[in-house]
C-alpha cells in the first residue's frame, strides 16, 4: 500500500478524472509538472490525450512500444499517443465509421511531432502487403517533403509548420492503409521574401543550397552560400544548431523518389526554387524619368536560364501564358518596368516570387495527392489527421498571424461545440440529470471576425474592393465605428488611458481565446494596384465579385468545419513547458495560462460528471446481444428494453450508467471494455464450436 502511494505521489496520476481536487487548477498543474518530470509526458482526460513537449527525445516510440501499445484496451497501459492512435483504429475497425484526430495547441507545443508519431503508428501497426507497403512509405515520406517546402524556423519553433494540413488515410475493411489525401491551408507565403529577425525562409531553400550536388548547383546558377541570396538572409540566421540542411537534403530527394516525382518534375521543381532565389537578387536603379530599370542583367539571366517560363507554366494549374503574371516575366525579362518607380517594381517582383512558391507548393501537394490516391472504389473508412499551424503571438503580427489566429480560434470553438456544448445539450435531451457546467464560449471572437456584413472579415472585403482611395486608416475607422463596442477589440482611439500606452495608431487589438494580439492593419496585403495589376483574381470580363484572400481562406475554414463534423473526434492537447524550447523546465505561469484558455478545466470537471461512452439503443443491443441467452439470437421487445436485460445479466453497477430516450450511457470506459472483452471471447468461442461441428464432416 505504502509503495503504490510514493509511487503515486512521485508519478501522478494518468487520468485527470481520477483526481480527488479534479475542481483545483493547482492540483491539476501539480499532476501536470510532477509527471513532466519523470517524463510522462501524456496524461488523459478520459479519451482526450493531454501532452506536455518534452524538448528532448525521449526512448517511448520505438517498434517495440507500438508492439506493446497495439490492440491493447486504452486504460490498461500507461497514457501514450500510441493508445490513443490504437483507440481510434480499433473504433474504426468495429462501428466501421469515420473519425478524426484534432491535434491543437501553439506553436511550438508538440502537434506536428505527435501527428508524425500518430502516423508512423498506423504505417507500422496497420495490415501489411507488398502493395499496401507502398502506400504506407508515400504516406510517411510526404512529411519530410511538405514539411522541407512548408515549414521554417520561427522564433517560436525552429520547425514551424507554416502551413494547415489536414491528412485523410484511407483503410480498407481489414485495417490495411490503402491511400490517403492532404489537403493544405493558406500557406504563409510572405516568408519567401521577408523574415523577422531570428527567423528563416522555408527550409527547402538552405537545404538546396547547403546540400544540393555540384552539378545541379552549377545548372541552376547558385553559389553554394546562402548569405550570397537576399531572401534568404533577412532573419540573420540562414544556419541553425538544430537543423541539419544538408542531411534533410538528402532526406527530401529520397522522398521525391518514393512518392515518385518524375525526374523533370523535380528538375523543374528545383528551377522554380532556384528562380525565386534569382528573383531575390533582382535590383533595380531609377532612370531619368524615375522609372525603374534594371541595374544588373546577370540574375535575369539565370532567371530565364532556370527556364521560369517553362516551369510556371508545367504547373498545375497552369500559369497561362496569356495571365498578367506571364506577361510581367515578359515585361522584366524586356528591362521594361518603365510604369513603376523602383518601390513599386521590388514590390512586384516580391509578389511574383511569392506567387510562384505558393502555386508551386500546391502544386506538390497535388502530386503527393496523386501518389496516394487509391484507385480502389470499394468503401473506405478514413483517420483525419489534423495538425495546424499553432496561436502564435510575436512582436509584430500582421495579415498572416491574424488568419493563423483565427483558425485556431475556429477550431477552438468546434472543440467547444463538440464536447462541452453538445454533450451538456445531449444530456438535456435525453432526460438525464445535469448540473450544468459553465464554460468561456469563444463564439464572441469567431463572430467579430467573420460574421456577415459586420465582421472584420467582411469590413475589409469591402475596404478592398471599394473603388476610390480606401486606404489603411480608411479600413481602421471603418471597424472603430462597426465594432468599436465589441469587448474583444480595442484600438488607440477606444482604448483606456493605460492601454492606449501600448497601442499604435495604426494598430488594432483583438482578445482572442489564447491571449492578446496586436495587429498591425492588415489593408496594404490585400490592397496594392500593383498586386492587383498582376494577379487579378477573376476573369476580366467576370462580373462576379472577386474573392479576397481572407476570404477565400474564410470559405475553407467552413469547408474544413463540414469535413470534421462529419467524423467522430478525438483530441491531443499539447502543451508548451517553457518558451526557451529547453527540456526539464516547467513554467508554471505559462502552463497555467494554458491549462486555463484550452478548456481543459472544464473539460475535466463535464468528463467527470459525465459519461465516457454513449450509443443508441440499437446499436448496443446488435453488437452485445449474444451476451445474454435473453437478447440472444433475437430480442422481440424494444432495444431499450434489450439493452435493460443485458446490463442486468452483465451486472452493471447502478452508478455505472444512465438509460437515456435513445441512448445508453456508460460513466467508465473499464465498463465498456469489459464488455468488449466479454463479446471478443465469446466470438471466439462461437466461432470455435462452429468449427468442430463442421469437422465432423
Ligand atoms: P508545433 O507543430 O506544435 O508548433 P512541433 O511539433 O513542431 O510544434 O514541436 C516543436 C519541437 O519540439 C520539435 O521540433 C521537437 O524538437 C520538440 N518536440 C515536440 N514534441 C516532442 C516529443 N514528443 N518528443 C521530443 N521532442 C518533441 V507550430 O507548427 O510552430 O504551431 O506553427
Ligand atoms: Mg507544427
Amino acid at each position: 500500500m505504502e509503495a503504490s502511494l510514493t509511487a503515486r505521489d512521485r508519478v501522478g496520476i494518468q487520468d485527470f478524472v481520477l483526481l480527488d481536487a479534479y475542481t483545483s487548477e493547482s492540483a491539476f498543474l501539480d499532476n501536470l509538472r510532477k509527471r513532466f518530470h519523470e517524463n510522462l509526458i501524456y496524461t488523459y482526460i478520459g479519451t482526450l490525450l493531454v501532452s506536455v513537449n518534452p524538448y528532448k527525445e525521449l526512448d517511448i516510440y520505438s517498434k517495440k512500444q507500438m508492439d506493446i501499445y497495439m490492440g491493447v484496451n486504452f486504460f490498461e497501459l500507461p497514457p501514450h499517443i500510441f493508445a490513443l492512435a490504437d483507440n481510434v483504429f480499433r473504433t474504426m475497425l468495429f462501428e466501421f465509421n469515420n473519425h478524426f484526430i484534432l491535434i491543437s495547441g501553439e506553436s511550438g507545443a508538440g502537434k506536428t511531432e505527435a501527428s508524425k508519431k500518430i502516423l508512423q503508428f498506423y504505417a507500422v501497426s496497420c495490415r501489411s502487403t507488398r502493395l499496401l507497403n507502398n502506400v504506407r512509405d508515400r504516406l510517411l515520406l510526404s512529411n519530410p517533403v511538405l514539411e522541407a517546402f512548408g515549414n521554417a524556423k520561427t522564433l517560436k519553433n525552429d520547425n514551424s509548420s507554416r502551413f494547415g494540413k489536414y491528412m485523410d488515410i484511407q483503410f480498407d475493411y481489414q485495417g490495411g492503409a490503402v491511400g490517403g489525401h492532404i489537403l493544405s491551408y493558406l500557406l504563409e507565403k510572405s516568408r519567401v521574401v521577408h523574415q523577422n529577425h531570428g527567423e528563416r525562409n522555408f527550409h527547402i531553400f538552405y537545404q538546396l543550397v547547403e546540400g544540393g550536388e555540384e552539378d545541379l548547383l552549377r545548372w541552376l546558377g547558385l553559389e553554394r552560400n546562402c548569405q550570397h541570396y537576399s531572401y534568404l538572409v533577412q532573419g540573420g540566421c540562414a544556419k541553425v544548431s538544430s537543423i541539419n540542411d544538408k542531411n534533410d537534403w538528402k532526406t527530401v530527394q529520397k522522398a521525391l523518389s518514393v512518392i515518385e516525382l518524375s525526374k523533370s518534375d523535380i528538375e523543374y521543381l528545383f528551377g522554380i526554387i532556384a528562380s525565386v532565389l534569382h528573383l531575390g537578387n533582382i535590383k533595380f536603379e531609377a532612370d531619368v524619368r524615375g522609372y525603374a530599370t534594371l541595374s544588373n542583367n546577370q540574375e535575369m539571366h539565370w532567371v530565364s536560364k532556370v527556364r521560369l517560363k517553362q516551369t510556371t507554366e508545367s504547373l498545375h494549374p497552369p500559369i497561362e501564358a496569356k495571365t498578367d503574371e506571364v506577361s510581367f516575366y515578359y515585361i522584366s525579362i524586356n528591362h521594361v518596368f518603365s510604369p513603376f518607380s523602383v518601390d513599386h517594381a521590388v514590390y512586384a517582383r516580391d509578389a511574383l516570387a511569392k506567387a510562384i512558391y505558393d502555386r508551386t507548393f500546391n502544386w506538390l501537394v497535388n502530386k503527393i495527392n496523386e501518389s496516394l490516391a487509391n484507385k480502389d472504389s470499394s468503401r473506405k473508412t478514413v483517420i483525419g489527421l489534423l495538425d495546424i499551424y499553432g496561436f502564435e503571438v510575436f512582436s509584430v503580427n500582421s495579415f498572416e498571424q491574424f488568419c493563423i489566429n483565427h483558425c485556431n480560434e475556429k477550431l477552438q470553438q468546434l472543440f467547444i461545440e463538440l464536447t462541452l456544448k453538445s454533450e451538456q445539450e445531449e444530456y438535456e435531451m435525453e432526460g438525464i440529470e445535469w448540473e450544468p457546467v459553465p464554460y468561456f464560449n469563444n463564439k464572441i471572437i469567431c463572430d467579430l471576425v467573420e460574421e456577415k456584413h459586420r465582421g472584420i472579415i467582411s469590413l475589409l472585403d469591402e475596404e478592398c474592393l471599394r473603388p476610390g482611395e480606401a486606404t489603411d486608416l480608411t479600413f481602421l475607422e471603418k471597424m472603430e465605428e462597426k465594432i468599436g463596442g465589441h469587448p474583444h477589440f480595442v484600438t488607440h482611439k477606444l482604448a483606456d488611458q493605460k492601454t492606449r500606452k501600448t497601442l499604435q495608431r495604426g494598430d488594432f487589438r483583438l482578445l482572442h481565446y489564447a491571449g492578446e494580439v496586436t495587429y498591425c492593419v492588415v489593408m496594404q496585403q490585400s490592397k496594392n494596384p500593383i498586386i492587383k495589376h498582376c494577379f487579378p483574381s477573376t476573369e476580366p470580363d467576370s462580373k462576379k465579385r472577386p474573392e479576397t484572400v481572407v476570404t477565400q481562406f474564410k470559405s475553407s475554414l467552413v469547408g474544413l468545419t463540414e469535413i470534421l463534423m462529419s467524423k467522430e473526434p478525438w483530441y491531443v492537447r499539447c502543451i508548451k513547458p517553457n518558451e526557451a524550447k529547453q527540456p526539464g523546465r516547467f513554467d508554471d505561469v505559462l502552463v497555467r495560462h494554458q491549462v486555463k484558455y484550452l478548456g481543459l478545466m472544464e473539460h475535466l470537471r463535464v468528463r467527470r460528471a459525465g459519461f465516457a461512452y454513449r450509443r443508441k439503443y440499437e446499436i448496443f443491443l446488435q453488437r452485445y446481444k449474444p451476451l445474454c441467452p435473453d437478447t440472444w439470437p433475437n430480442w422481440k421487445g424494444t432495444a431499450a428494453e434489450g439493452v435493460q436485460r443485458l446490463i442486468k445479466h452483465l451486472g452493471y453497477k447502478r452508478d455505472e450508467y444512465k438509460l437515456g430516450r435513445t441512448k445508453i450511457f456508460i460513466r467508465h470506459p473499464r465498463t465498456l471494455f469489459a464488455t468488449e472483452d466479454a463479446f471478443q471471447d465469446c466470438k471466439h468461442k462461437l466461432a470455435t464450436r462452429i468449427q468442430a461441428k463442421y469437422k465432423g464432416y
